[in-house]
């Protein structure tokens, strides 16, 4: 039995350690809201991934805020014992996942803190640590591009994954398979083509990639399976699933091999299990995306990461990737490019009272 007594919600901005730029668009900074959950048995964080800008999805910071504190909190506030699995249809609010999912994770740490048992155990890990790859942005020359691969791959990074848009592509991949040609490389399109560019996904099919992520509209399942026909490279769905319907849904038609698996993305944490499950049911291999979280989404991203379906190792990169300073204390790259997953209760991390201080730019305390 929880009783949600008070929610607060904040909205906090970190400068990024270098832009991050991807085919819809440029961030220097890492803007994001928290939300934390005061409970009769004690408060719970959650970390809502949604940016400044409706482009990776259609959620935005300030869309999300008022989703939050018009619509979800309120309902939450006049339930009787919430249980994080009634976040996904509170209040008989509709998408908004990324809102939810911020509500539901700060309602799961609160719950399993109290009960003093991690996330990673209540998600059903069954690893004390895992593999982790890097996202690298859109760089202003190959030859940085192939710098900085080289820096993440020195760090330890057991997979580079690099983001490309049409213009952008053939010629940067290539540039860094020419330096690695060992290396695990796969590239990321976030939805900015078409089929009609039948030549670059033949010219990337030849560079050994484990996979091309989203290369389509995030609203084209079959035309992904008609890409995938094509294809010897397995193509990775991010945009296009937001829940373990749509995993199905694209399994059944062939629109992919890979799921990458956001809890943000898909409405919290609880379908991103469900998301997990239908994949290892039906023998497809999932890995953790990220969204440049700090360490509050980084904790839940790990506990998740640790569940036996993800096999391929995932966007859970260090603090340092991100920022100078991250909010929590920092997560580091360990032995063999992996990182330890958190086993303190609940999330197992607290955002620092300095740290908060210095990055909050709004708080709004919504009482019971
Ligand atoms: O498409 O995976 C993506 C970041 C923001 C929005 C979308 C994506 C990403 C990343 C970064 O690739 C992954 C990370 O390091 O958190
Ligand atoms: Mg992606």
């Amino acid at each position: 039995m929880t009783r949600v007594l008070a929610a607060e919600l904040r909205l906090v901005a970190l400068p990024l350690v270098r832009p991050f730029r991807t085919s819809f668009g440029e961030e220097r900074e890492k803007e994001c809201i928290l939300v934390r959950l005061e409970t009769d048995r004690g408060e719970g964080w959650g970390e809502c991934v949604a940016g400044p800008r409706p482009d990776f999805s259609g959620e935005f910071n300030e869309a999300a805020w008022l989703a939050l504190r018009d619509h979800l909190v309120p309902a939450l506030l006049a339930a009787d014992d919430p249980r994080p699995e009634d976040v996904r249809s509170l209040g008989g609010v509709r998408g908004n996942r990324m809102a939810k999912a911020a509500l539901e994770m700060a309602l799961l740490d609160a719950e399993l803190r109290a009960e003093g048992r991690s996330l990673a155990s209540f998600l059903g890990a069954t690893k004390d640590r895992v593999a982790c790859g890097v996202s690298v942005g859109i760089a202003g020359s190959p030859e940085e591009l192939v710098e900085q691969v080289a820096g993440y791959l020195a760090e330890g990074y057991v997979r580079v994954k690099l983001k490309i848009e049409p213009g952008l592509d053939v010629e940067r991949v290539r540039a860094v398979r020419k330096s690695f040609p060992d290396a695990a490389l796969s590239v990321d399109a976030n939805a900015a083509y078409t089929l009609a560019d039948a030549d670059v996904f033949r010219a990337l099919d030849e560079l050994g990639l484990l996979m091309i992520e989203q290369p389509l509209s995030h609203e084209d399942l079959v035309d992904h399976a008609e890409l995938q026909r094509r294809l010897a490279t397995p193509i990775c769905l991010d945009e296009s699933i937001r829940s373990a319907a749509d995993a199905r849904a694209a399994i059944a038609l062939g629109a992919c091999r890979i799921v990458n698996v956001k809890q943000g993305r898909v409405g919290g944490l609880l379908e991103a299990v469900r998301v997990h499950d239908v994949c290892r049911a039906q023998g497809l291999p999932v890995w953790c995306g990220g969204m440049l979280e700090t360490g509050i989404g980084r904790a839940a991203n790990l506990a998740l990461a640790a569940l036996p379906g993800f096999t391929l190792p995932g966007d859970t990169s260090a603090s340092g990737r991100y920022f100078a300073e991250d909010l929590t204390e920092p997560f580091v790259l360990g032995p063999g490019g992996t990182m330890a997953v958190p086993t303190g209760p609940g999330l197992g991390v607290e955002p620092r009272p300095d740290r908060l201080r210095a990055c909050t730019r709004r708080v709004e305390r919504i009482p019971g």
